[in-house]
């Protein structure tokens, strides 16, 4: 299998395909200008880290499970058809049946100095086409087609979990004049038109369309933008002190090094594409220091 994968797809020593572990295949990506990884399993982008950080911009935990079936804890899931829990189906594996599964690799192409990879996964009345880019910033891009005979609704979360030098310095602008979805209280809260800072588990789903969300990082002099494309979502997410210690896959003190903001069209705001149709959700995640950023 690997075998095969290098012979079509590797790209010198820019893009190849290495066994992992735990027996899983994983895409290392080594340019002039960034590092990067993938698994076969989830589509599950791994790592991105340009050559211009000192510190990886995606988190993942050291606790982490790579065994087909599992999802793998850090990097970016992929949530699809549905986010959460499944709304009719209390046995139905949480956030979906993709990220669990193996997806098969389609195209690998240097493009300028970026390696560009595409993904796909067909699964009943769907099929993804995932578009990853690894360059001077990191792009995803999900195509997803109808192939059923009837309009579908469902829901996308790219649950990206981003990693960070200090958590109480951290805060997030772009939100503050959307409203959320406190998942932890059911409740719906207006805009809060501040920054959002983490002070206990948060677990939110901002409803609106926003062009540009910053990840404010002190302790590491950074600002990770994300620029989200056709998502109606974002989610927004920290498990703190309780929950950590819940999470199997996930050491007690890693939330101190993570949140996640994921670009994502979930509850209220689920897709609805109609037979034969596709839609495409994506987002760019750029990491700058902050003392070269415009004043
Ligand atoms: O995106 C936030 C969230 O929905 C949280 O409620 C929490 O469950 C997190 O996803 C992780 O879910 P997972 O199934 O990967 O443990």
């Amino acid at each position: 299998m690997i075998e095969q994968l290098n012979q079509k797809f590797a790209i010198g020593n820019s893009l190849k395909f290495l066994p992992h572990a735990d027996g899983l295949i994983q895409g290392i990506i080594e340019t002039p200008i960034c590092t990067g990884s993938f698994f076969l399993l989830g589509g599950h982008v791994s790592a991105y880290q340009p050559k211009s950080q000192q510190h990886p911009v995606l988190f993942m935990s050291r606790d982490a499970i790579y065994t087909v079936g599992k999802p793998i804890r850090g990097g970016v899931p992929v949530c699809f058809p549905w986010f959460g829990p499944n709304a009719s189906d209390a046995t139905a594996p949480a956030h979906g049946l993709v990220r669990t599964e193996l997806w098969d690799v389609v195209e690998a192409k240097q493009t300028g100095a970026s390696i560009v990879v595409r993904l796909q996964r067909e699964l009943p009345n769907y099929r993804l086409d995932y578009r990853i880019e690894f360059g001077a910033s990191l792009k995803m891009q999900m195509s997803i087609t109808n192939t059923s005979d009837q309009t579908q609704q469902c829901e996308l979360a790219l649950h990206t979990y981003f990693q960070i030098g200090e958590l109480s310095k951290v805060s997030i602008t772009g939100l503050e004049s959307i409203a959320f979805r406190d998942k932890l209280t059911g409740t719906i809260e207006p805009a809060a038109g501040i920054p959002i800072a983490f002070t206990a588990e948060t677990d939110r789903v901002y409803m609106g369309k926003v062009a540009e969300i910053e990840l404010h990082d002190p302790a590491w002099n950074r600002i990770i933008q994300i620029r989200p494309e056709n998502s109606q979502s974002t989610v927004v997410w920290n498990p703190w002190i309780e929950k950590s210690k819940r999470l199997n896959d996930f050491a007690d003190d890693e939330y101190l090094q993570m949140c996640c903001i994921e670009t994502a069209n979930v509850h209220p705001d689920e897709l609805s594409i109609n037979p034969g149709q596709s839609a495409v959700v994506g987002v760019q995640v750029q990491a700058q220091d902050k003392s070269i950023l415009p004043k």
